[in-house]
């Protein structure tokens, strides 16, 4: 690893840590929650903003940027970070995902991805070496390999062919990544539910090298039991001094159980997506704003926290803007919810340094069975 980026731990308690991930753009503070800037924009929030709620990092989207503005386009105008004013870390993810879900009439090859554009039916082409080329262009700070999420259930022979294609262009990636000391290229580890084939994924990842490692192909359906099932034993098959991430996840309650279990990093949509549709989170589980019962209610969303929309409205406000359609609904709850998000991970961060994160799990699901009252 490039001496300008570097994860040092701090400390240990089980199989979580806590530490930092140096970038020349900043450091990462781990366990880390990233923010969703799919569209170069964390929906309805400044990036100054998204900032006050603590966050180190955001993710971006090789596929909605290749498609609009345009990865060139983007390097013309000073890269990603100075287009969307957030002077921070960036990471990116490598696009096969979003193609899989988003993407119209999609061809897989041993190439790479055929696929027509959900915004005007284009037709483009995603590889490892273009995928690459791309996350480049936008000047990421960390960048993902191309892969195959695959989907979920999966038979172990169907899901074994998709994972050594993911592990032949995680080494095209790494080729076509080439030296570039302060960027960081993450491998990513697929093989479904299947033990053996995540061991041979993970086996295959840390032969080729990576600055960092993914647990990719999971949140896919097969629910939390299942998940938490695989990563009872899938973040122990990675480096242990290599930040692990793990990609779209996920519920707060996903992300305590997963830092229990070794993993240092995520991203999910759920906090920004839910702030638009009048769903808060908060300690002691989901609030529905759209409820009548706030309609009267003169308290605040969640006394307890120091957002803007707990500390400045009533839930009988947010209910009202929420109901009225208006824009600073958005804004609101998507503030709350990231602010929440990133209280729960400087939570857990502080948890594993002071070695009581069992306690603070124990807590934080109490405080969730007790609900809203
Ligand atoms: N691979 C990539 N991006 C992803 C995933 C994956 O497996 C997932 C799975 N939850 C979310 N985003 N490249
Ligand atoms: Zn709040």
């Amino acid at each position: 690893m490039t001496a300008s980026f570097r994860f040092t731990m701090s400390a240990t308690d089980g199989a979580a840590r806590t530490g930092t991930v140096h970038t020349p753009r900043g450091d990462i503070r781990t366990p880390a929650f990233m923010p969703v800037g799919t569209a170069a924009t964390v929906k309805a929030m400044m990036p100054e903003s998204v900032r006050a709620t603590g966050a180190d990092i955001l993710l971006g989207n090789t596929y909605h940027l290749m498609l609009r503005p345009g990865a060139e386009r983007v390097a013309r105008l000073g890269g990603l970070h100075r287009f969307m004013n957030w002077e921070r870390p960036i990471l990116t993810d490598s696009g096969g995902f979003q193609v899989m879900s988003l993407a119209g009439l999609r061809k897989l090859t041993e190439e790479g991805v055929r696929f027509k554009s959900h915004i005007d039916g284009s037709v483009h082409h995603l590889s490892p070496e273009s995928s690459m080329e791309i996350q480049r262009l936008l000047g990421s700070d960390i960048v993902m390999c191309f892969d195959e999420c695959t989907p979920h259930p999966a038979t172990e022979p169907v899901a074994a062919e998709s994972m050594r294609l993911s592990m032949r262009w995680a080494l095209r990636s790494r080729e076509a990544f080439g030296d570039r000391p302060g960027h960081a290229l993450f491998g990513i580890q697929q093989g479904s539910v299947f033990r053996d084939l995540r061991e041979e994924s993970a086996e295959k990842l840390r032969a080729i090298g990576f600055e960092g490692y993914a647990i990719g192909g999971l949140a896919v359906g097969e629910g939390q039991e299942a998940m938490f099932g695989v990563l009872d034993y899938a973040p122990g098959m990675l480096p242990e001094d290599r930040p692990r991430y793990l990609m779209g996840v996920g519920k707060p309650d996903d992300i305590v159980g997963a830092v229990q279990r070794g993993v240092d990093m995520f991203d999910c949509v759920l906090p920004s997506r839910s702030g638009r549709t009048g769903q808060a989170l908060t300690r002691f589980g989901a609030v529905n704003i759209k409820n009548a019962r706030h309609l009267d209610d003169p308290r605040p969303l969640d006394p307890e926290c120091s957002c803007p929309a707990c500390s400045q409205y009533s839930r009988a406000y947010l209910h009202h803007v929420f109901k009225a359609g208006e824009i600073l609904s958005s804004m609101l709850l998507t503030w709350h919810n990231l602010h929440y998000y990133q209280e729960l991970m400087q939570g857990l961060r502080d948890a594993i340094s002071a070695g009581t994160l069992e306690d603070f799990a124990r807590a934080f699901h109490a405080r969730r069975a007790e609900g809203d009252v």
